[in-house]
């Protein structure tokens, strides 16, 4: 029975746009390959080393009744072909031709010479683009995500597991979305480290909110200080888990609601100091609630100094997020409403489909 499949298709040696033809041809020319479709192609700059010339990429939907393994010795048969040099030494070298196996239908396969579906390609814009092009609804069968789920969570760029630094998830979201039972529960599933915001400590946060601004300078900066030190790169561990109930880089959002004038400036320059020395996440959760249930929740918890918040300032700190992460490019971001994980099971699965998206963890 035929299959579908996806293939990545990637040159950065010689007439890139040849290469890329005459390796869809050679796919076409195969009895046991139909080429259903190819994708148009795209100029990436080169994920990795960025000195390497830049790549042209696409992506092809073929059918085909080969096995996997029949087919990744078609594919690289194809690459021996085109003149690509292989050199076992070095890893990424530039190409002439690479052909991935992204999908093979939904099937999983994890063996010393295929992984099945690719890897790397949830990280991947350079691979993405092209599928979403091809069909947009094509579901990743271990992330049960649809390809423009994934790529919408690339912003455009390409990122690589990387376990030489902390792996670091950080949530991201309102005041009362669930940002800290989310980060507990997939701590717990993740065996990663909890890190809490530390409100309860601040001493100035009660005085700002019931209204005396002469106190938002300390108070931000009290903030400031302390998520710096919790996640300052000398504390945490490379390889290990780590999940937070907030993100760093929502302090100047939060500055920027408070402070007024010169205060404004004085927070910057400190921000800019700290901001040096934090580890930057692997993966950004944004959560995300109506308002209304955002305002339920606070009355529910009941702090009473959190109980004259009002809608229009959480509406205010709601645009400031979007605009952060609609250029976000630390990390991938996945937006989740605040339905999709409210249960430990469901947090489970949440902590399953984010291990893909980090480097395998140390056991310490
Ligand atoms: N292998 C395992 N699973 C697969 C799979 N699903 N598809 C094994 C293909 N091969 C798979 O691959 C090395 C071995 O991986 C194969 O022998 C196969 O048994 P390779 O193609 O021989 O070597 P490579 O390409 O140097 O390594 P790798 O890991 O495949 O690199 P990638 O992932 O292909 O990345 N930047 C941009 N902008 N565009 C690019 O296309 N490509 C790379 C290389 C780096 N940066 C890039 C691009
Ligand atoms: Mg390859």
């Amino acid at each position: 029975m035929a299959r579908m499949v996806y293939i990545g298709l990637g040159s950065n040696l010689g007439d890139r746009a040849a290469n890329l033809r005459a390796a869809l041809e050679a796919m076409e020319a195969h009895p046991a390959i139909w080429t259903v479709r190819a994708s148009g192609f795209y100029e990436t700059p080169p994920l990795g080393n960025p000195d390497h010339p830049t790549y042209l990429n696409a992506t092809a939907q073929i059918k085909t009744t080969l096995s996997p393994t029949a087919l990744l010795a078609a594919l690289h048969a194809i690459e021996k072909k085109l003149g690509r040099v292989h050199d076992s030494g070095k890893h990424w070298q530039p190409r002439t031709i690479d052909l991935d196996l992204l999908l093979y239908g939904d099937d999983m396969i994890a063996s010393p010479e295929l992984t099945v579906p690719h890897p790397e390609m949830h990280l991947r814009s350079f691979v993405l683009r092209g599928l979403c092009e091809l069909d947009g609804q094509a579901r990743h069968p271990i992330l049960h995500r649809t390809a423009d789920e994934l790529y919408a969570r690339l912003n455009e760029r390409d990122f690589v597991r990387d376990n030489t630094r902390p792996q670091l998830i950080s949530i991201a979201g309102l005041i009362g979305v669930g940002k800290t039972t989310l980060a507990t529960r997939l701590s717990e599933c993740l065996n990663a480290i909890l890190i809490c915001e530390q409100y309860d400590e601040n001493p100035y946060l009660a005085e700002v909110y019931h209204g005396y601004r002469d106190k938002a300078l300390d108070s931000e900066l009290f903030f400031l200080s302390s998520s710096a030190t919790q996640l300052r790169r000398d504390r945490l561990t490379n390889g290990r888990y780590y999940v937070s109930d907030y993100i760093f880089d929502k302090a100047p959002i939060y500055a920027s609601s408070w402070l007024a004038g010169d205060d404004v400036i004085r927070y910057r320059k400190q921000y800019e100091i700290v901001a040096e020395a934090v580890v930057k996440p692997t993966l950004a959760i944004y959560l995300t609630d109506s308002v209304q249930l955002c305002l339920d929740r606070i009355h529910r918890r009941n702090r009473p100094y959190e109980q004259g918040i009002e809608g229009a300032f959480l509406e205010g700190l709601s645009e400031k997020y979007e605009s952060l992460f609609a250029s976000w490019t630390t990390c991938p971001i996945v937006r989740l409403p605040a339905i999709a994980c409210e249960t430990t099971q469901q947090a489970e699965y949440l902590a399953n489909e984010f291990r893909h998206y980090l480097a395998a963890g140390t056991t310490q």
